[in-house]
Order: structure tokens, then sequence, then C-alpha cells
């Protein structure tokens, strides 16, 4: 199995890392360390030669409580760091839901769309269908300003299954092919720590649709509440979470430290040989 992203074809035979560039001054976990364009793609390549298989570049911020930004901020934010970033090697994803910085970004060479709104926006759909890149259809209750105010589900695990199999199927018939996409439980977008724990043990309704499935742990903020202590001391949390997703069915890791989760998938994969 591959996901074809643009010109890449990306084999599927062992777990990916997607390691995290955002572009914005108020990320949650890195403190917009990031956000000055040339840091940015500096970054990016370390990321690389840390083992990355997919960079993410996001140029809004998706933390619970932020506001959104206008298109053309998130355009400022992203293209120039895409333009540094033409001769990386590995696909470039975007994390973006707007069809205008979707087209503006797969024109300047992304090769995936992350979309935690799974093209939802008008004109999303056909935006992704027109190019050749994958897609990363994600769930998520509510809007990043107020989705983790008392967030409820009757069955969270059926919830996400069912929004993200309909997301699928739209997908498709928009014309967009299997192998262009990935599914993801949106850990932390509108879910106490206790609808990510179940969601997490029961990742096999999910990877059970036969789509390589993403997880996105990393110094999330129901680490802080586990551990007690703040996104920047999360590391160990994160890697214990990166395991358990491992386990649990998840393709793709997408994550903050590639250098250490690459560590946590070489060990994993050696226990399962
Ligand atoms: C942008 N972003 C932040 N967390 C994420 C997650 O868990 N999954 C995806 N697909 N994107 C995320």
């Amino acid at each position: 199995m591959v996901l074809r992203c643009g010109k890449y074809s990306v084999p599927l035979d062992r777990p990916l890392l997607m390691g995290v560039v955002n572009v914005t001054p108020d990320s949650f976990s890195d403190g917009g360390r990031f956000f000055d364009k040339d840091s940015a793609i500096r970054h990016a390549e370390q990321l690389v030669r840390d083992g990355a298989d997919i960079v993410d570049v996001g140029g809004e911020s998706s933390r619970p409580g932020a506001l959104p930004v206008s298109v053309q901020e998130e355009l400022d934010r992203v293209l120039p760091v895409l333009n540094g970033l033409k001769d990386l090697g590995k696909p470039i994803s975007v994390d973006t839901r707007r069809p205008e910085v979707m087209q503006e970004a797969l024109k300047a060479g992304a090769s995936m769309i992350n979309d935690i709104d799974a093209l939802q926006a008008p004109g999303a759909l056909e935006t992704v269908a027109a190019s050749g890149c994958a897609v990363c259809l994600m769930h998520k209750k509510g809007e990043p300003e107020t989705m983790q105010q008392a967030p409820h589900y009757d069955d969270v695990v059926a919830e996400v299954r069912v929004f993200l199999k309909n997301r699928v199927e739209k997908a498709e018939q928009a014309g967009i092919g299997r192998e262009r996409i990935v599914i993801d439980p949106g850990f932390g977008f509108g879910k106490t720590l206790e609808h990510n724990l179940k969601l997490l043990r029961h990742l096999s309704s999910l990877s059970s649709m036969k789509l390589p499935v993403l997880a996105g742990w990393s110094r999330k903020s129901s680490l802080g509440k586990i551990t007690g202590r703040p996104a920047e001391e999360r590391l160990p949390a994160s890697l214990a979470m990166a395991l358990l997703s491992l386990q649990a069915g998840a393709t793709i890791l997408r994550v903050h430290d590639v250098r250490e989760t690459r560590d946590v998938i070489a060990v994993w994969q050696e226990y399962g040989k």
C-alpha cells in the first residue's frame, strides 16, 4: 500500500512520521519559535534530517482558544516557507481548512492537505480533487476558540467513525481516490481526556476502514492533564502516546519531536519482528 502525495508515492509498509512546522505566533506547543520564515525553513530541513517522512506546515493555530486569522494572513505566513522548501525532497503537507490557501499551497509545491475540517468548507473537496495531492480528513467537534468547553458525546467512538466514514464517502464521490486519503480521530479537538483515551483504545474501529490512520498526541493538553507538566515538558508523555498509538494501529504519527519519536518506532518495529 502507498499514500499518493502528488509526485510522491509514500510506502505504508512502516509507520510514517509527520513533523510539525508551525508558522504561527501563538502555537501552544512551541511558543511561536518558528514564526519567522527562515527559522521555519531551517526547522523543516532539520526535521527531514531527523527522519520526517512528511513535513506539515501550518499558518493558523488550532490550539484550544485560538482565533481564526484572515486568508491573506495565512497565505503570507505559509507561502514564503513553501517557496523556501522547493528542494526539501519530501512531501510537504499544509495544515489548512481554507480552499484559497489549499489552492495556492498546491501551486507552491505542497503535496498534501491536512484539514482539521475534513474538507467541509465550500470548494475544499473540489480543490483537492482537482490536484493529485493526499489529504488528511480529521474529526473535530466545534471550533478551536470554544471546542474544549464541555465537549459531549453519547458515544465518542461511534460518532467519530460515522463522521469520518461520511467524509471519506464525500471525498471519493468528489473524485479523490482512497490511495490519497488519510483519516484522523482528531485527539484534543473538542474532546476531553477521557474521550481521547477511549478513542485511542478503540482506534481499531478506524483502522478497520482500511485507510491509513494519523494520530496526533504530541505535547497536547491531555498529556498536561495526565502529567501536570507544561507543553515544553511533555516529551516523555508524547513518546508514550506515540508507542500506544502504534500499538493501537496508527500508521502516521504527527509529532514535534521527530528524532526522538523515530527511536520509538524503531523499538516498536523490533519488538514486532
Ligand atoms: C493541525 N493539527 C494539530 N493537531 C492535529 C492532529 O492531531 N491531527 C491533524 N491531522 N492535524 C493536527
